[in-house]
């Protein structure tokens, strides 16, 4: 695709802050400063950052106040029931654009007894999106079904290519496991650039060579939540995750440029 706001030297650096209604309260309250969105918005102003992405509300409390490109999140679900999960539509590509998103995203759960549903409603999102110019940024997380593990690698794979035939500009997805397995999952998708799902905190190093091993396997870089902005020192690990994103060091480099213990 082609460079736009979210997408800078064909790379991609998304700060994910949607967490509130996906995991809960207790992502946020396990540090405390991430609780208060006005903090987490100031981290998405760090340079290499390529988009924030956030539900509706956040878009329109806080968005206009900060220098970031905006990535909205159009559908949802909580944590509170996953019998067949399903992420129900809760704002418009059109109120999305209005509030200034650059792009837009969309969670899918293939695997589902729901997945029809939310095929049709990204066909909504997908179509509208094109007409507005705005890239699609498409989380796509198997789940339900047969989907008993969803990070290995043929699963991720799929989920990569799915992205491409109904058109995601961006995919998220979950780590594949190898740098072998990443490079598959990039060759499948195609034209739309792949990006890394952060998941649960981990060490700062092993974080680091997660991201590494996937850019190595050509995808365009990361959407990462907890992985940052539940650190003490989340804006020097965002210049470290920068040097790695945009190859400008490798982990143990950036970390020390960072000022990061390992
Ligand atoms: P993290 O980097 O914190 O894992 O965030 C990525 C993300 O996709 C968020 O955008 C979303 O809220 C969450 O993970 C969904 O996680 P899951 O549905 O796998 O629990």
């Amino acid at each position: 695709m082609n460079e736009s706001g979210i997408v800078r030297d064909g790379k991609v650096l998304i700060l994910a802050y949607d967490h509130g209604m996906e995991h809960g309260p207790s992502d946020l309250l396990e540090h405390r400063p991430s609780a208060e969105p006005e903090h987490v918005f100031g981290l998405a102003e760090h340079d290499d950052v390529t988009a924030m992405a956030v539900q509706k509300g956040l878009a329109e409390a806080y968005a206009a106040s900060y220098d970031v490109p905006l990535l909205v999140k159009l559908n949802g679900k909580t944590a509170l029931g996953d019998t067949a999960p399903y992420s129900a539509l809760n704002c418009s590509v059109e109120r999305a654009v209005e509030l200034g998103a650059e792009a837009v995203g969309f969670t899918l759960y293939p695997g589902s007894a729901r997945e029809g549903d939310m095929f049709e409603l990204f066909q909504y999102v997908q179509e509208t999106a094109r007409d507005y110019d705005i890239p699609v940024v498409s989380w796509v997380y198997p789940r339900g079904g047969t989907v008993e593990d969803d990070q290995a690698p043929d699963i991720v794979q799929y989920a990569a290519r799915l992205a491409l035939e109904l058109g995601a500009d961006i995919a998220k997805v979950k780590h594949p496991g190898s740098v072998e397995a990443a490079e598959t999952a990039a060759t499948l998708a195609g034209e739309t650039l792949v990006t890394l799902s952060g998941g649960a905190k981990g060490g700062p190093r092993e974080f680091l060579d997660d991201v590494h091993d996937v850019m190595e396997g050509g995808f365009a870089g990361l959407a990462v939540g907890r992985n940052v902005w539940q650190r003490d020192n989340a804006e020097a690990y965002l210049d470290a995750l920068g040097d790695v994103v945009y190859g400008r060091a490798e982990p143990g480099e950036a970390l020390d440029r960072a000022g990061i213990d390992g």
